[in-house]
């Protein structure tokens, strides 16, 4: 079965859209508008009732989350060799990096325009903007230190968590952090670019 993959440009969906690209999965990719507020369309509310993008349909059901598609991704397509399949340890240190990204830097860069979700007083959701340039600093001063071995984030073998800390890496400008503070996370980024998939995925999303 064709899958069905739900993404929006922009957003973080770009990681497990990549994580598909590199895999070679048979998927169609389904744009949706943030904007427009697609994602509380009653349709879409049937298949994520989080309403937020990504989304991949599958032959067994859905999944959501960028953290389990790339884990999925990986394990569905293991000759793409695009996690560390056959060390529990390492495919856990990955996965930590993946949550990382998901469940602190991305949480921070949200206090920028989702700010609501956290409080109401226009006071404080302005005092949450003000912090973002901090947070994601700091989040990617980390990163640069402990985070990308290099060349890849796993060291030699590239995997899904490139993907998304490639995704993540792309909000910095818009986040007031200038990436060159971080020159292996802006080398990381440049040869991000490079790679034929990514510019398939960058293509097809800005189209
Ligand atoms: N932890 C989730 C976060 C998903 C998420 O927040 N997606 C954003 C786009 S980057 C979204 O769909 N936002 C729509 C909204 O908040 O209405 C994941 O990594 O998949």
């Amino acid at each position: 079965m064709t899958m069905k993959f739900f993404y929006s440009t922009g957003s973080c969906a770009l990681a497990s859209h990549i994580a598909l690209e590199e895999a070679g999965a048979d998927y169609e990719a389904m744009r949706i508008s943030l904007k427009d507020g697609d994602q509380r369309k009653p349709e879409y509310l049937k298949l994520n009732p989080k309403g937020r993008v990504p989304v991949l349909v599958t032959d067994r059901g859905v999944l959501t989350e960028n953290v389990a598609i790339l884990a999925f991704v990986a394990q569905s397509h293991p000759a793409a060799r695009l996690a560390p399949l056959d060390d529990p340890f390492a495919f856990a240190k990955m996965q930590a990096i993946n949550s990382y990204l998901s469940s602190t830097v991305h949480v921070s860069h949200a206090h920028k325009g989702r700010g609501s979700r956290w409080v109401d007083d226009p006071d404080a959701i302005e005092l949450l903007k003000k912090k973002v340039p901090q947070n994601m600093g700091d989040h990617f001063e980390l990163i640069e230190r402990e985070m990308l071995a290099g060349p890849w984030v796993m060291g030699d073998d590239y995997s899904v968590a490139d993907a998304y800390l490639y995704t993540l890496a792309t909000w910095l400008e818009g986040d007031s952090v200038d990436v060159k503070r971080f020159p292996r996370v802006h080398d990381h980024m440049n040869r991000m670019q490079q790679r034929p998939a990514v510019q398939r995925v960058l293509a097809a999303e800005s189209a």
